[in-house]
């Protein structure tokens, strides 16, 4: 038996811990002869639901699960932890400011950073799913600086597969059919889901769907603002479907990618594209299952271009608002 890898997770007690425990712990994520140690994190308020799900996990008896730890304290929480997934965060409430937000979450991120790198394996990997996730993670980063940048990463895999659900249902396909689908700059609003670069069954999305107004419009749109119709429709964020882009970011940094294919993540730019170097920009990578790597020489068009352009202004927008933030 494979000795345990150990998994950090904060925010636990909430909806997307709550989906995304049980796909750790049986195997879905690190697979199905990997035993795995849960470190949970949470506030001291939400320890006893945390308690809970704790009891409802040990209740569900999972062969690889080796052991739980439920705690506040985040020394003790990311010890020696291998990967570290960030979900906690506290969500935007009525009448605040995106900068009031950036400030009351970038300041978690600050600690967090600060105890992964004091903390964690000497080979831990951390994603950030707490939003705004791209920024929280450029604060942790530079806030845990012991850990190399490229073991940094913040979640766009759900708008990925929010984006291939929409072609595949425009092109009255299976979602398997499209490949090849990058997502570009910030998870919020003003992402760009690339689809001059996707393929659907390996051809080009553009000689599939030839309604061009449809793509430059109410697919970008309906990819930016699914996370507000979910909310709409449910009276609750996205967990679901946020908990299995957690299970796919992962799988696709620790997997090799099909050949020819690429999937969408953030991390720290090393200046590919023009963007500019350090910031958390969701790119298209690739992964031999050791080593993951930013697609080269894709193809941008003026469009592309443009939105990108847009997106990436955004985050230096966020970065200059938590600027008090990053260390020098
Ligand atoms: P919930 O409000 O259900 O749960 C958040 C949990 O985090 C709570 O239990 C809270 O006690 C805990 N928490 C708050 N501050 C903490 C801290 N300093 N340390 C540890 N835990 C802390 O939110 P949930 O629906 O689970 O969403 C979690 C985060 O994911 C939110 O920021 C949300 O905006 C973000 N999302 C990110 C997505 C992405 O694609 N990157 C998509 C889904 C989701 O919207």
């Amino acid at each position: 038996m494979k000795a345990p890898i150990k998994v950090a997770v904060t925010g636990a007690a909430g909806q997307i811990g709550y989906s995304l425990l049980p796909r750790i712990a049986s195997g879905s994520v690190f697979g199905p002869d990997q035993p795995v140690e849960l470190r949970l994190i949470e506030i001291p308020n939400a320890l006893k639901p945390l308690e809970g799900v704790v009891m409802e996990l040990n209740d569900c008896s999972f062969p690889l699960l080796s052991n739980i730890v439920a705690t506040a304290d985040l020394d003790e929480g990311f010890s020696g932890a291998n990967w570290a997934l960030l979900v906690g965060s506290v969500p935007r409430k009525a009448g605040m400011e995106r900068k009031d937000l950036l400030g009351i979450n970038g300041k978690i991120f600050i600690s967090q950073g600060a105890a992964i790198a004091k903390n964690a394996a000497s080979d831990v990997r951390v994603v950030v799913v707490g939003n705004p996730c791209n920024t929280n993670c450029l604060i942790a980063m530079n806030n845990g600086r012991d850990v190399p940048s490229d073991r940094w990463f913040a979640m766009t895999r759900l708008d990925e597969n929010r984006a291939k659900s929409q072609l595949a249902t425009k092109a009255g396909v299976h979602s398997t059919a499209v490949s090849n689908v990058a997502i570009w700059g910030n998870h919020s609003s003003t992402l760009y889901p690339d689809f001059e670069n996707a393929k659907i069954n390996g051809k080009p999305v553009t000689s599939v769907i030839t309604d061009t107004q449809w793509l430059e419009n109410d697919f970008i749109k309906s990819v930016q603002l699914r996370g507000a119709a979910i909310i709409e429709a449910r009276g609750l964020s996205s967990a679901k479907s946020a908990a299995h882009g957690v299970v796919d970011t992962v799988r696709s940094i620790i997997e090799p990618t099909a050949a020819g294919d690429f999937h969408s993540v953030a991390l720290c730019s090393d200046g590919s594209y023009g963007i500019e170097a350090g910031l958390i920009t969701s790119f298209p990578v690739r992964s031999n299952g050791s080593k993951l790597e930013i697609v080269q020489g894709l193809p941008l068009s003026d469009f592309s271009k443009g939105k990108i352009e847009a997106t990436v202004n955004e985050l230096k927008q966020e970065r200059e608002m938590v600027k008090e933030l990053i260390p020098a």
